[in-house]
């Protein structure tokens, strides 16, 4: 273990617990008819055993190592100890595409502290896609190293759209119809944190979700800051508990998404007469 840099030897920790909890949850992908699933506000809104077990592993590999540190997971909430670290933990983001069989699902591990991102982990099993970054190197995607490109806009890319039972419908429909009215288009895949990798590795231009958890978005924020982006302060802006907007962009697209957000909230969707 890497005594000389403790966020360091954390971040190595997160890298490596990913890769067991997605090893873990892809077995479950892999065999549809072992998952149980169990609603939770909804039935938009789901979870299994599946998650609860990656999260489990996840947290012991944590405990074993750093057990003075605090947890924060989806599936078994919030210890209120106080720590110099704390981890924040999605098992399984994409709970929705994963139990209906859709590649579009991954393991998120943030470590932060004293309001600051300090490392992001987002694993995608299915592509067997590593995304990390620690504050102040970078970020990477499999060992190569991700920068993103003024060039890349709004109107000549894909904008990232989250929404969830979380969200007024019309919120999200006035979004969608201001994005598209200016000439962008939007991709939704179920999966906050993945959308969010794929910010930091240029394949989106933008993601905004009206309302997004913690446990959804921290390791996404510190990719794509890593990788040259902008994305609002939702440590300085948000309990984590209880979540907010997570607004992100490449640096080329920026300026715009804040423009459509701003005039999407006045716009008024006239439907057919
Ligand atoms: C999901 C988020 C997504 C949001 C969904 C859901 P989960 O997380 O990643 O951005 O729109 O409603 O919250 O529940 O799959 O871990």
């Amino acid at each position: 273990m890497n005594a000389a840099n403790p966020a360091l030897a954390r971040f190595e920790l997160a890298k490596t617990a990913a890769r067991s909890a997605g090893e873990l949850a892809l077995d479950y992908f892999r065999h549809p008819e072992r998952i149980r699933i169990e609603e939770k506000v909804n039935a938009q809104d789901m979870v299994s055993q599946a998650d609860r077990e990656v999260e489990t592993l996840i947290r012991e590999a944590i405990g074993a190592q750093f057990p003075d540190d605090r947890i924060i997971g989806e599936e078994f909430g919030m210890d209120d100890r106080e720590a110099e670290y704390t981890w924040v933990i999605d098992p399984i983001d994409g709970t929705s595409p994963f139990v209906h069989g859709i590649p579009a699902w991954c393991v998120s591990i943030a470590l932060i502290a004293g309001g600051r991102y300090v490392a992001g982990v987002i694993f995608a099993p299915c592509a067997n896609e590593l995304y990390a970054a620690f504050e102040g190197a970078g970020a990477t995607l499999n060992d190569r190293p991700l920068r993103l490109s003024e060039s890349d806009t709004v109107a000549n890319g894909l904008v990232g759209v989250g929404g969830s039972h979380r969200v007024p419908p019309e919120e999200l429909s006035r979004f969608v119809h201001t994005l598209v009215q200016s000439g962008g288009m939007f991709i939704r895949n179920g999966s906050g944190a993945l959308m969010l990798a794929y910010v930091a590795a240029g394949r989106l231009v933008a993601y905004y979700e009206p309302h997004i958890n913690a446990w959804d978005c921290l390791a996404g924020i510190c990719l794509i800051r890593e990788a040259g982006g902008w994305t609002n302060d939702f440590l300085g802006e948000f309990d984590l508990a209880t979540g907010g907007p997570v607004i992100t962009a490449g640096p080329g697209a920026r300026e715009q998404l804040l423009a459509l957000i701003e005039k999407s909230a006045t716009v008024k969707i006239e439907g057919p007469s």
